[in-house]
């Protein structure tokens, strides 16, 4: 009873999170879970301090992918991006935290990875835009679109870190 009342309470009051509440929506893509990278990046976000707010393992079906890459439908490398992304099994994830939707995107390096600096996801792990590893939300707006077409509410887990007194002062 209560796990349902904090989960329609989270639901209703997604869209107004802020600040410590703000979450993002980061995918391993295809070569990433190929490359057995998932723990790698799972570690990277959680020894930031971000807190695992949902997590799973799935083949993204071809509407998904193509509501989650919409705005670049009329990209010339929009069909290749849809054959890569159903490659193989994506793992997503959402991740919560103060400010955690730009520090994601510093975290992933540029969609080049090129031009990616070392340290950076994709700077440490990929050489090609078209094999670069991970997806993050680039806007909390673009980060709530993404985690309710990705995810159920009742897949998002409510919980509180006992560390959060060492991450937030
Ligand atoms: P993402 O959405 O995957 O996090 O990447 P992003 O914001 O850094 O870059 P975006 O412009 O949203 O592009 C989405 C993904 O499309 C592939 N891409 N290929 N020139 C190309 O062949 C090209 N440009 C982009 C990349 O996989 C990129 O991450
Ligand atoms: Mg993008």
């Amino acid at each position: 009873m209560i796990c349902l009342f904090l989960s329609i309470f989270a639901y209703i009051f997604q869209s107004g999170w802020t600040g410590v509440n703000e979450r993002t929506f980061i995918a391993v893509k295809p070569d990433g879970v190929q490359r057995r990278l998932v723990g790698e990046i799972v570690r990277r976000f959680e020894r930031r301090g971000f807190k695992l707010v949902g997590l799973k393992l799935l083949q993204a079906s071809e509407d998904v992918l193509r509501e989650h890459y919409w705005e670049l439908r009329n990209k010339p490398f929009f069909s290749r991006l849809m054959t890569y992304m159903s490659s193989g099994p994506v793992v997503a994830m959402v991740w919560q935290g103060l400010d955690v939707v730009k520090t994601a995107r510093k975290m992933m390096g540029e969609t080049n990875p090129a031009d990616s600096m070392p340290g950076t996801i994709r700077g440490d792990f990929c050489v090609e835009v078209g094999r670069n590893v991970i997806h993050g939300s680039d806007s909390v707006e673009s980060a709530q679109k993404e985690i309710s077409l990705w995810f159920r509410s009742n897949e998002l887990q409510v919980w509180e870190p006992s560390s959060n007194c060492w991450i937030y002062n």
